[in-house]
């Protein structure tokens, strides 16, 4: 018998609202119950497209707003064809952002339509499960101050959090809120729940292809 595909999990959420630390230790929670996973994360900065995202980001160069939206969607699809070898491996991957932050990013640039900003990223693998975690500026703002990257300011976070409200309203995609104020076991349970219920439904079906 062929094996059991893995499972495409995706963690977004605001800054801070811990994404990291989360996606570390549902790997780690994984692999101790013996299910093989591997964590991902996006932008992935190792690759020649994520070196130029990079480089934008720490504002070390500039980049037209289109053409970054565009490297960032091309350093998901350059990483596709791995990301499906594992999943077909049973491998489950857990990621953290994806084409939401993207969309959510890009779209709340000036000028830019949530329907442009998704386009690119139309037919990427499609996550069996997307957990969105929730955190109110307030209570980031007691974890600590914005770093000096590109996007840390609140007025645009504040942007971002309404591009992923509306984008959080399409039932073509399992979202989950996670409640990300909670103390980090507490998250850490809701986080492990929700995917293993996602790992065994998609042991049994194909995977999906986004936005399509
Ligand atoms: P993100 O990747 O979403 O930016 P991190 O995982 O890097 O978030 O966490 C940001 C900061 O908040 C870190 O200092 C981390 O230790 C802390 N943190 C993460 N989760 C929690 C939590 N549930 N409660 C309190 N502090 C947390
Ligand atoms: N970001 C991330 C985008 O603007 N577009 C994308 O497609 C992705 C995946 O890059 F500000 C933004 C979001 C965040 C930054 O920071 C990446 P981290 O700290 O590496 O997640």
């Amino acid at each position: 018998m062929a094996c059991k595909r893995g499972a495409l999990i995706v963690l977004e959420g605001v800054d801070r609202a811990g994404k990291t630390t989360q996606c570390k230790m549902l790997v780690q929670a994984l692999q101790q119950s013996g299910r093989p996973a591997e964590a991902m994360r996006f932008p992935d900065r190792t690759t020649t497209i994520g070196q130029l995202i990079s480089a934008y980001l720490e504002k070390k160069s500039e980049l037209e707003d289109h053409t970054v939206h565009l490297l960032f969607s091309a350093n998901r699809w350059e990483l596709v064809p791995a990301m499906k070898r594992k999943l077909e491996q049973g491998v489950t991957l857990v990621v953290d952002r994806y084409a939401f932050s993207g969309a959510a990013f890009t779209s709340a640039k000036p000028g830019f339509s949530l329907d442009w900003c998704t386009k690119p990223d139309v037919g990427l693998p499609k996550p069996d499960l997307v957990m969105f975690l929730q955190l109110s500026p307030a209570e980031a703002a007691l974890r600590g101050q914005f770093g000096n990257e590109r996007y840390e300011t609140r007025a645009f976070q504040n942007a971002v959090q309404q591009k992923f409200e509306l984008l959080m309203k399409d039932p073509s995609v399992n979202w989950q809120v996670i409640d990300a104020s909670k103390s980090v076991e507490e998250v850490h349970r809701d986080i492990t729940v929700h995917s293993l219920n996602a790992i065994n439904i998609a042991e049994n079906i194909p995977l999906g292809q986004l936005w399509k």
